[in-house]
């Protein structure tokens, strides 16, 4: 393996008149994982340089002292990009609040031109063996421009917030594209598994892209998705709480807060932190106990985004309710809320960590939350007590934390009391369990399971490329190439033909004719284009192309050169269809997006149109319908690609091919197909046939190509090695 490269909107150092290395959070994650494999950071330093000379200087120290490979932007980008785009348009869309959405075409602008930016700058110092890491909501387009420019890379993708359900992310402006870009990425990673179904949803939603619970197919290539859930620097806060600094703090602040249990909140000054609500039920409580006020409130509010119009009205709001808690139930001696609007050193934090009786984190919504798993990590004593919102990610993971719902304020203020009164026993119960789980599940085993997926990722699309096209095009290819006499039964949609949202719009395409053509051309070749579809379309589309058209799955055939169409079976009976079309008709109103096909041989109920969910819930209606009222006519009812279809069960792809397997003396036969109605085919017992499903679902068939566009690589390659 090469070089690690993370990518993050911001470098790990800050630049004053030294430069220092940050502590925490990503760095230490990846401090373990660096030991064996170089890493290089790619990101915005935090400054803006005047002149061009002080910019090369800065970067070559940073670069040869930090190993961070700086990107510098105008007070201009930061403001469209980061303030803009990044936390007034996603943020907000990503954590539920779609009213505090601000859009402007500027931002997006912005937001492309910095994200190109970063694909071109890691573009240049990455070779094809190295890893990209590339974090958070910034750089959302990334992963997708990175592989146009660098097809081999391996690129890994990790989402710190939560993504949001579809009825939220689709508020997004320009929400395909975000997808898109995302799933440029070989691995993206979320929090929780909650996440992760948001996001396929909104693929199925937005782009009409199956998935199944791990996987996306982006054309030839899969998009693996995977739970990764942070976990803390715990080798920092363990070492912190060894040194003199923070026993000297923890003595002053047990001293400073003897008269009283201490409640403890720290997070960024942010709405979806929970901050108002959180005062409202403190407010509350203090209410029920202003008899006996012995419970101090310790508010770390750190300051953040004040460039953004619903932080700085935040900051103002908080800042009047505390005043107002305060002036209601302070006295000389107390003063229940000590809101500090600022960074506190990491000893300080440790220390109130450590004497707090309570945690009280209460976000709204939050994608993890470390804070949480920090309190138990300092808790040495085993004397705390978690009270947690379901809502944040690490809810997940701490469960036996008292877990509340932050809008129930009164529940909060209940849960509040609880916690102050709980007894050491159960208190040790709680807390022993999580703080060894914090402890172990820490930022360096994430960071090293979120690596080896993202290494392995690639070798198994590797492997299943390989053991899909390299078997075929090995053995097979060789077994065509001897072969006197072969025929090629290939269905059309979704075999040759990607979908569309409607099945007019998927005409064959120029490639697809040279490649079928091509295929028929060589001496020993017999091509059958085998279909769903109706004669006129097949007629119309293959015309002067050398193959023999199957239509409506097997109902009627087209020999080449010829204009009439014959009947594989004219015996069959279709007196049912008059029934079916009454009970389909029943599924045409709802769900909206659904529509009927009459075909001679059979009717179809198509419903790629319509939600997916909702659309496949009332096809599993209409099979149960359909199967109850047609059990005595000659009739299969079948499930195929958003489509229930009732055929004649006196055809089938299967009945054609022996149709003409009978007729003929092939050597070998490939039948290949994505669908249902394919497997026909695929379970004829004959040694001579070759059978190919594309896609990833279950089948009769020996052999799976993943797509159309790997299939017709296949072709392709039959064709070129054919005899002319
Ligand atoms: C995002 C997601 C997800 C806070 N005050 C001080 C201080 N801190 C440190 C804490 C903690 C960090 O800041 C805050 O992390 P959170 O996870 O709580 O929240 P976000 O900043 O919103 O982070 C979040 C996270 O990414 C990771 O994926 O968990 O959901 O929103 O580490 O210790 N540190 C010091 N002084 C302070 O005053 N030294």
């Amino acid at each position: 393996m090469g070089k690690l490269i993370i990518v993050s909107n911001r470098l790990p150092i800050t630049v004053g008149s030294v430069i220092k290395k940050s502590s925490g959070g990503l760095v230490s994650a990846l401090s373990g994982v660096s030991t064996d494999t170089k890493m290089i950071w790619i990101g915005w330093p935090g400054t803006f340089s005047s002149n061009s000379d002080n910019s090369a200087k800065l970067k070559e120290t940073l670069i040869n002292d930090f190993d961070c490979y700086p990107i510098f932007l105008s007070k201009k980008e930061v403001s469209d990009h980061y303030h803009g785009f990044s936390n007034a348009c996603l943020w907000p869309a990503l954590h539920y609040f779609s009213l505090h959405i601000h859009y402007s075409s500027r931002f997006w602008d912005s937001y492309v031109n910095i994200n190109r930016k970063f694909a071109e700058y890691i573009a240049e110092n990455a070779e094809d063996d190295d890893l990209v890491w590339i974090h958070d909501y910034h750089l959302f387009l990334v992963p997708q421009m990175l592989r146009e420019m660098k097809p081999n890379i391996k690129i890994g993708f990790f989402l710190h917030t939560p993504f949001p359900s579809f009825e939220v992310f689709r508020c997004l402006p320009h929400r395909e594209e975000i997808l898109k870009g995302l799933l440029g990425a070989d691995l993206v990673g979320f929090h929780t598994y909650g996440y992760l179904r948001h996001f396929r949803r909104s693929c199925l939603r937005l782009l009409n892209i199956e998935s199944d619970i791990a996987h996306v197919l982006v054309g030839k290539r899969f998009c693996k998705l995977g739970v990764f859930p942070i976990g803390i620097d715990s080798g920092l806060f363990l070492k912190e709480l060894g040194t003199k600094k923070f026993i000297k703090r923890r003595n002053e602040l047990k001293k400073a807060y003897a008269n009283y249990k201490v409640v403890l909140s720290v997070e960024r000054v942010d709405y979806t932190k929970g901050i108002l609500r959180r005062l409202e039920a403190i407010e509350k409580f203090l209410y029920h106990h202003k008899h006996k006020l012995d419970v101090a409130f310790v508010f770390i509010g750190i300051p953040t985004r004040g460039e953004v119009k619903e932080y700085k009205e935040l900051l103002g709001q908080i800042q009047k309710k505390v005043g107002e808690i305060n002036g209601q139930y302070s006295n000389i001696e107390y003063t229940p809320i000590h809101f500090i609007h600022k960074t506190i050193p990491l000893s300080d934090l440790c220390a109130l960590y450590s004497i707090a009786d309570v945690a009280m984190i209460t976000p709204l919504i939050d994608g993890m939350n470390l804070v949480a798993k920090e309190y138990l990590a300092c808790k040495t004593d085993s004397t705390g007590v978690l009270l947690l919102s379901e809502f944040a990610g690490a809810a997940h993971e701490l469960i036996s934390a008292i877990l509340v719902n932050p809008y129930d304020i009164d529940n909060v203020t209940k849960n509040l009391e609880n916690a102050l009164l709980m007894d050491d026993a159960e208190k040790d119960q709680r807390l022993i369990p999580m703080r060894s789980h914090v402890l172990r599940y820490d930022a360096n085993h994430w960071a090293q399971t979120f690596l080896d997926e993202l290494k392995q990722s690639r070798k198994r699309i590797k492997q299943q490329n390989n053991t899909n096209l390299k078997f075929i095009s090995e053995k097979v290819l060789n077994l065509i190439k001897k072969a006197k006499k072969v025929a090629f039964f290939i269905d059309y949609d979704g075999t040759l033909r990607e979908f569309e949202d409607t099945p007019d719009k998927a005409t064959p395409t120029k490639e697809i004719l040279k490649i079928i053509s091509e295929l028929a051309r060589c001496r020993n070749h017999e091509v059958f284009i085998i279909s769903g579809r109706k004669e006129a379309d097949l007629q119309k589309w293959f015309k002067g192309v050398n193959v023999t058209l199957i239509a409506e799955h097997g109902y009627s055939i087209l020999l080449p050169k010829s204009d009439k169409w014959q009947m594989t079976n004219p015996e069959i009976d279709l007196s049912w269809k008059k029934k079916v079309i009454k009970i389909l008709s029943q599924y045409v109103s709802t769900p909206q997006g659904t529509s009927i096909e009459e075909k001679k041989s059979a009717v179809v109920w198509h419903y790629r149109q319509a939600d997916p969910e909702f659309g496949k819930w009332k096809s599993q209606q209409l099979l149960g319908n359909l199967l109850e009222i047609l059990t005595s006519e000659n009739v299969v009812v079948s499930q195929g690609n958003h489509i229930v279809e009732v055929s004649s069960s006196q055809i089938n792809k299967g009945f054609a091919v022996r149709h003409f397997m009978q007729k003929n003396n092939y050597d070998l036969i490939v039948c290949a197909g994505d669908d249902k109605t394919d497997e026909s085919m695929f379970q004829i017992n004959d040694p001579r046939i070759i059978s190919i499903k594309i896609g990833l679902n279950q089948t009769f068939a020996k052999y799976k190509i993943l797509s159309p566009a790997l299939f017709k690589g296949f072709l392709a390659k039959v064709a070129k090695r054919g005899n002319i």
